[in-house]
């Protein structure tokens, strides 16, 4: 029987010479691709010597580095699970998700370990490591005293690579389970719709702990033996420097913004570029045609989800009639299976408006621990019902309208307002709350808080916001909060959101 675990996979993509480089950092380090087998397998070997029970998670809190992706990919040569967390939690939340995952290993910063091994120690977490992003910590002193030969584990194409947490629009946060044949389907097919090649370099400039980052685009790299520029954290001018050493960059929308807003972004500066590619959040049809009009090059937009990875995508072979549209998503990769329906359940013809639902290899195997919330999520007949509301046109293409979830994207990052609601309600003198979200030129949408007091008291905006900042993540802080005497409602008392989006509308357009 095959060996289908990922790590497997993109280890036999290496290339033969495993001297060339693999990655290439910021600070000049140049780690070839023999660095990277090696460090894997010495971590790996530090996993298996944990003794650590079968689909054990290895919850992980840390900066960007390239040995974050090593103990990446040596999570799955080791056959464990892979709980990537964005460095912005706060305690409240990294407490949910470790109390709900139970890890069996926690690594975080050295600045963090106090508070989070404290979380983990109680949630019966065993192992907690440190790594930092200047290669020190203990996950790496202890990895240094392993053998640097490991054999991948042996891992069937349903058994678990990672979970990714991903927000409900009620209640807390779900787990997305994710398999070794989900992820490498979609890098496979990825590859080939992309038109990946020997030689190609991708500059990597997103965070590592969601799927655009750690899979789209490190998995692309990985499959096609290609290098990459490494940021820690992305910088338009840097972008624009290193965009003549490359030929593939993948961004949320926000990402574009601002390099559009840097003036050495030019066709000369793109010349050797091959791919430029978009998602996470809609691309505003401006920025889709500036791109065009500043580099020559068109903008590539593609959809996804944590639960899925990637659905659809715009044609990279540009053929009559198959141009890559701006405001569309595009065609469903192959193998996956997209459909739109209304509220009955009726497949709806084209053009009409309905719910996005999906079926294929890629789609993922369940919510942690939540099997009748994943039942609520799938169709009788196999299909992920997405949340994203949409239409497919005559010639094919699937354009998003909206969402039936309440659901923010700021800046590629999702905030659902039933929970930052939830924080807000608990705050002494509130009555009620409700987020909505509203354009914004930098972050696509940001949160607007519209809170009102309790009767016979008072709140203050500011005060909201200060509180709001020591619990939870500062993307989900709303950018303005306003205190009013009453919320619009409809003649069931239910909040009529879509009243204060008008009204907010104009506040950062
Ligand atoms: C930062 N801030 C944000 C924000 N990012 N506010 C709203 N939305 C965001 N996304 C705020 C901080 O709270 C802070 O506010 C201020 O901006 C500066 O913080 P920063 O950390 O210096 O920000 P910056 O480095 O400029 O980050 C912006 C960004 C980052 C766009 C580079 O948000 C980012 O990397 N986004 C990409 C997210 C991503 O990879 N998504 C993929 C999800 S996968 P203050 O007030 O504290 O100063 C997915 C599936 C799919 O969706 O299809 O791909
Ligand atoms: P996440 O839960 O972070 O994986 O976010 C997934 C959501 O991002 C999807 O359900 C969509 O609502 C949204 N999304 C991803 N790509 C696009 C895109 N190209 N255009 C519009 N929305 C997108």
């Amino acid at each position: 029987m095959n060996n289908n675990n990922l790590f497997a996979a993109l280890r036999a993509a290496f290339p033969k010479d495993l001297d060339a480089v693999a990655i290439e950092t910021d600070n000049d380090l140049h780690y070839s691709w023999r660095d990277l087998d090696r460090a894997t397998a010495m971590i790996a070997n530090l996993l298996a010597s944990l003794k650590l029970p079968e689909g054990a998670r290895i919850a992980v809190q840390v900066e960007k580095s390239v040995e974050a992706v090593m103990l990446y990919l040596a999570t799955l040569r080791a056959g464990y699970v892979f709980l990537p967390l964005n460095t912005a939690y706060q305690s409240a939340e990294i407490e949910y998700f470790i109390g709900n995952a139970e890890p069996s290993v926690v690594v975080c910063s050295s600045k963090n370990f106090g508070w989070v091994s404290k979380i983990a120690f109680k949630a019966g977490t065993q192992n907690v490591f440190t790594l930092d992003d200047d290669r020190t910590g203990s996950l790496l002193a202890r990895a240094a005293h392993c053998s640097d030969q490991h054999e991948a584990a042996f891992r069937q194409q349903d058994d678990l690579a990672a979970i990714l947490y991903t927000s409900g629009t009620t209640g807390r946060s779900k787990g997305a389970m994710l398999s070794h044949g989900n992820m490498l389907s979609n890098a496979r097919v990825l590859k080939d719709y992309w038109g990946w090649k020997p030689g190609d370099v991708l500059i990597h400039a997103l965070p590592i702990f969601h799927v655009h980052g750690l899979f789209v685009a490190l998995h692309g790299a990985l499959i096609n033996g290609s290098k990459m520029i490494w940021m820690s954290k992305f910088d338009p001018q840097r972008v624009v420097k290193k965009l003549p050493e490359a030929t593939v960059f993948m961004g949320v929308p926000t990402l574009y913004v601002r390099l559009l807003a840097e003036p050495g972004l030019n066709h000369e500066a793109c010349r050797n570029m091959r791919l430029f590619v978009a998602g996470s959040a809609p691309l505003l049809i401006e920025t889709f045609n500036d791109w065009q009009h500043r580099t020559g090059h068109t903008i590539l937009e593609r959809y996804g989800m944590s639960e899925t990875a990637m659905l659809t995508s715009n044609p990279y072979r540009i053929e009559p009639g198959r141009e890559r549209r701006g405001g569309t998503v595009g065609f469903a990769l192959p193998g996956v299976s997209l459909r739109v329906q209304d509220d009955d359940g009726r497949n709806l013809p084209v053009g009409e408006i309905g719910g996005i639902q999906v079926k294929g290899p890629n789609i993922f195997k369940g919510y942690w621990r939540m099997p009748e919330k994943t039942k609520e999520e799938f169709t009788a007949d196999g299909y992920f019902k997405t949340g994203d509301v949409g239409k497919i046109d005559a010639d094919g293409y699937i354009t998003i309208v909206g969402r039936s979830k309440d659901l923010i994207i700021s800046g590629g990052y999702n905030v659902y307002p039933a929970e930052i609601e939830g924080y807000i309600n608990d705050l002494p003198g509130v009555a009620e709350s409700a987020l909505v979200g509203v354009p914004h030129a930098d972050f696509g949408e940001v949160g607007v808080a519209v809170v009102i007091a309790k009767p016979g008291m008072s709140v203050a905006a500011e005060q909201i916001v200060t509180a709001l900042k020591s619990r939870l993540a500062n993307f989900k802080i709303p950018k303005k909060c306003f205190v009013v005497t009453e919320l619009p409602r409809n003649t069931m008392g239910k909040v009529q959101k879509n009243l204060l989006r008008d009204q907010y509308k104009g506040l950062f357009a």
